[in-house]
């Protein structure tokens, strides 16, 4: 197999969210959501998941395990943990302790990102991430969860794509709780960064060497028209917000327009020991003076796969050397955190997987300090509002009968870990593709 292909030590996983794979979340916004005719486009609803609350992780871990990887990213469910103000869940704290107990025994490094998308009830009905308290609870909330969980965490992450749930929850109604106006979201965005900022400061009170970041949404723009001016400039426009200022306020502390909030909120510059980059696509994007609430940018790339609304952008493994490379500037260590398609035929996918590791080699090559790679998803899993029917999982769910059956790629993966990485890195192509 030759030298390795990727630094020694480097993370080779999967990633998951609580919401997605867990069943039985009663607690938060999304359970009453996704009853709620027409929200979910296929009709279905998280229901069962893939029933790890009810001991399943453990199972598809140890396939996880047995297939190389040696890392996993999940998230927790602060609906769980603190289903009141206040009052915190001893029996949920075990139920996780469990999980990372087991990850630890399986020889799985744990990620664990402390919100993913979903809010307790509670925090929805004061407002969600326009609640005047949304920053302290947060903060308490993270606060508690490395007191009882650090000793079993390796990397933790504050917050998983904040502009991508200000924009589909705040700017759009495509998510809970739908309010579809651009003010919102951009304070819903800046209270997202100054809740990073205060979890971070008191995870780091608690354990000064834990290792804390937190995780971006960082397609690729490019301007539709080779030439057009006005393309050009929306295209800046759209990166700046959803990544370009994030990206600016975490290195220097300061929320610069369009962000709302205070001007430099406590403690966050440089808020970060590591950033992880989700990146599934790269965007074409065209002038339209109609499109307001896009920025006036339309997505006019031939989407390789879509469903519904949602769509992940083209594929472009360079895109994501180009993303990675640009991330070095904040001067952390970078994980790439999510990098998947939904394929439920595996045609793509094999392809896609050997494509983007070989890109992520690339920009380990140019410098970037990368130093691991999580897929999504270990498993088909409810995709949101999109429902069950994008399948994004090495290992392929029957939703309803339970039954797991290995894709091809879930084998073409086990060979990269294997390998680490040399069977997907510029030097050993040979089988690109091919399962
Ligand atoms: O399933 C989602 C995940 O929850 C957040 N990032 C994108 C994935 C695929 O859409």
């Amino acid at each position: 197999m030759g030298e390795p292909a990727f630094p020694a030590g480097f993370l080779w996983g999967t990633s998951t969210s609580a919401h997605q794979v867990e069943g039985g979340n009663e607690n938060n916004d999304w359970s009453e959501w996704e009853k709620q005719p027409g929200r979910i486009r296929d009709g279905t609803t998280s229901a069962e998941a893939c029933r790890w609350w009810n001991g399943s992780a453990e199972e598809d871990l140890a396939t996880a395990a047995s297939l190389g990887q040696n890392a996993h990213r999940l998230s927790i469910e602060w609906s769980r943990l603190e289903p009141e103000p206040g009052r915190w869940d001893d029996a949920a704290f075990a139920r996780y302790l469990r999980l990372l107990a087991e990850m630890r025994r399986l020889g799985i490094s744990a990620m664990v990102t402390l919100h993913h998308v979903t809010l307790p009830r509670w925090v929805a009905a004061r407002g969600g991430w326009l609640a005047r308290d949304i920053v302290s609870l947060f903060a308490r909330y993270a606060e508690e969860c490395i007191r009882r969980l650090g000793g079993s965490v390796d990397h933790w992450v504050t917050i998983n794509e904040p502009a991508s749930v200000a924009g589909a929850a705040y700017v759009s109604r495509y998510w809970p709780p739908a309010l579809g106006s651009v003010r919102a979201g951009l304070r819903a965005l800046g209270a997202m960064l100054e809740a990073h900022a205060a979890a971070y400061g008191a995870m780091k009170r608690v354990h000064p060497a834990a290792s804390v970041g937190i995780v971006l949404s960082t397609p690729r723009f490019e301007p539709a028209r080779t030439g057009s001016r006005m393309d050009t400039l929306i295209c800046a426009a759209q990166d700046w917000v959803f990544i370009g200022s994030l990206l600016r306020a975490l290195r220097t502390g300061t929320l610069l327009p369009p962000l709302a909030g205070p001007a430099r909120p406590p403690g966050l510059r440089r808020s970060l020991d590591f950033l992880g980059a989700n990146y599934y696509g790269q965007y074409a994007v065209r002038f339209d003076p109609l499109l307001h609430e896009r920025l006036f940018g339309r997505h006019v790339q031939e989407p390789t796969v879509r469903a519904g609304e949602c769509d992940w952008g083209q594929i472009s493994p360079e895109g994501l050397t180009r993303q990675l490379v640009r991330l070095s500037a904040m001067e952390v260590p970078l994980y790439v955190t999510e990098n998947g398609i939904h394929d439920a035929a595996d045609a793509i996918r094999p392809a896609f997987l050997t494509d983007h590791v070989a890109a992520v080699h690339e920009a380990i090559r140019r410098g970037a300090d990368v130093r691991g790679y999580f897929h999504w998803s270990l498993l088909d899993n409810f995709e949101w509002a999109e429902g069950w029917q994008p399948r994004f999982g090495l290992i392929e769910v029957d939703p309803v009968t339970q039954k797991r059956t290995l894709r091809s790629s879930a084998h073409l993966y086990a060979r990269i870990c294997g390998s680490n990485g040399a069977t997907a890195s510029g030097r050993e192509r040979g089988s690109q593709g091919s399962p």
